[in-house]
């Protein structure tokens, strides 16, 4: 199969060749220069590409007239999976009758933009037509290898990968019931994967399913089936891992290590269905973990040799399953409703080595691209302590290195001791890395004769990231009381809201808010 021999070029630097004829991508990096290096504007599938993957998206006939959507399909990603078409219900819905059609506008799109496909899915208990489900115990393999066989042959050539079963196992790891697995017993699996070799002796045969990112007792039953199945010399390439994640479920665990398990059996892993799903509303805490799921994503897949890519299931909220299948929650993707980019993807992008905005991490953002927002975390304001809840957001094109950035917090002081402790009770960029201090102010204005100054140790902000909820306190070492009602930089609103009286400053210029 020669599917798709492809060159992209990125304004600043050309990329290597994508030869495609496998997932198991070989790349060229010989560049006139050596090896592509992650500059700035390339596109996700670049960044990917110059580490040796592929980064891919989902999608779905009805949305390709959407010209905008498409155009960044398109541009962005350098794999594509149909999000239905090439499901059983769409190409087989009565037996024997097959219609390629809607896959095949989805193989034409990828030629025509120089990507590979993985084909989803051959074998899956779900958008399974009745049909199947009706016939006689003793006829299942019969239309399951007869619907392999004629899918895989039609797109041999076309697609690269398979997903030839889908969702095989249970949460607790037994096998789900399902028509194949009620006719044949495991072995189905087994019978699949040859009957998918048979037809398209090139593509790369994978098994797929969710919840089997991280170590746990699904991957596990996964790991003892993908070995047995090695053992038995049955053709198998790669594990799927599926990846619909959630803020509220916490990141899987292990996921590098479990990647890692499946490597060392010779197999490749892709992760297939990215998304990191929440409750609505969105707000800056779970936007901060969605960004960092996402990346985490990244890191394990570059630290995986045999980690091929990454999809993501559908790039942009807008065409997103997430709503119609969990009422309440969405937002899971890379671009918004309006197919803007999100936190997520310059998150992604960080992780993939992009050094975006001209530059280097570590330079000073420009002035205006960081803005505060705070709130009270103080039950009252005449105790002995202030507790103010600080974020910070990059609403500029550029990463901040977040050693550059001091915000201050102002304060006045009352009686008593004059000297203070400062403490970071939380945060997610680990409160090892914030500092705290209180100074007195240079001139002294009502409400505000010190301040509580924060800075960083280390990291950088991307360009629509936000630092997440710091949560910082003070008192004085006597633990006198503060009445805070009349301090510069306080309010009593107890949610996160952009607050001008606290200043933010990088390189020592000051970027956010009115000084005293
Ligand atoms: O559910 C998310 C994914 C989980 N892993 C396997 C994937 O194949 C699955 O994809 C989704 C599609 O993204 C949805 O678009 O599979 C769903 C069905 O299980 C798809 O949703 C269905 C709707 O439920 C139907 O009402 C609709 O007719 O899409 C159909 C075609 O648009």
């Amino acid at each position: 199969m020669s599917l798709v021999n492809r060159r992209r070029r990125s304004r600043a630097v050309g990329l290597p060749a994508l030869l495609a004829g496998a997932l198991a991508l070989a790349l060229a990096t010989t560049l006139a220069g050596g090896p592509a290096t992650a500059a700035q504007q390339s596109t996700l599938h670049e960044l990917a590409a110059a580490q040796g993957k592929y980064f891919g998206s989902a999608t779905d006939n009805p949305e390709l007239p959407d010209a905008a959507y498409a155009a960044t399909l398109g541009s962005e990603f350098g794999q594509i999976t149909p999000g239905n078409s090439m499901k059983w219900d769409t190409t087989e819905p009565a037996r024997g009758q097959f219609n390629f059609a809607k896959g095949d506008v989805i193989t034409d799109f990828a030629q025509q933009h120089g990507q590979i496909v993985r084909g989803h899915t051959l074998v899956w208990h779900s958008q399974l037509p009745g049909w199947v489900g009706a016939l006689p115990s003793d006829q299942v393999e019969t239309a399951m290898t007869d619907h392999i066989t004629a899918e895989a042959t039609h797109y041999r050539g076309a697609v690269a990968a398979w997903d030839v079963v889908n969702e095989m196992f249970n949460e607790d790891g037994t096998y789900r019931t399902s028509p194949f697995y009620t006719a044949m017993g495991k072995d189905y699996i087994a019978t699949a994967l040859r009957a998918a070799h048979a037809a398209d002796p090139d593509a790369k045969l994978y098994l797929n399913d969710y919840n089997v990112e991280g170590l746990g007792a699904k991957s596990d039953a996964m790991y003892a089936l993908a070995k047995e199945l090695l053992a038995d010399g049955v053709p198998l390439d790669g594990i799927g891992m599926q990846a619909h994640l959630a803020v509220q479920y916490g990141f899987p665990y292990r996921m590098q290590a479990n990647m890692e398990r499946f490597a060392a059996l010779g197999l490749d892993v892709a992760v297939t269905e990215l998304d990191v799903r929440m409750q609505l509303p969105a707000d800056a805490t779970k936007v901060a973990s969605q960004s960092s799921y996402y990346a985490q994503v990244v890191d394990a897949c570059l630290a995986v040799r045999r980690c091929v890519g990454i999809t993501v299931w559908d790039y942009t909220d807008k065409y997103s399953w997430v709503p119609d299948t969990f009422p309440g929650e969405g937002a899971a993707n890379l671009y918004d409703e309006n197919l803007q980019p999100k936190p997520a993807l310059a998150s992604v992008r960080a992780a993939l080595g992009a050094e975006d905005g001209g530059g280097d991490p570590g330079e000073p953002g420009e002035p205006g691209t960081l803005k505060a927002l705070y709130r009270s975390s103080d039950s009252s304001a005449t105790d002995n302590q202030i507790k103010p809840g600080l974020q910070l957001v990059n609403t500029g094109g550029t990463a901040v290195a977040l050693s550059d950035v001091t915000v201050r917090y102002w304060f006045s002081s009352e009686s008593g001791a004059a000297t203070y402790r400062t403490w970071c009770d939380w945060s997610p960029l680990g409160c090892g890395t914030v500092t705290h201090r209180v100074a007195a102010a240079g001139t002294p204005a009502a409400g505000a004769d010190h301040y509580l100054e924060v800075g960083f140790g280390s990291g950088s902000l991307a360009p629509g990231a936000s630092t997440g909820e710091i949560q910082l306190r003070l008192n004085k070492t006597d633990w006198s009381n503060f009445d805070e009602s009349d301090d510069y930089s306080h309010s009593t609103g107890t949610t996160y809201s952009d607050a001008d009286r606290i200043a933010v400053y990088v390189g020592g210029e000051l970027v956010w808010g009115v000084e005293p």
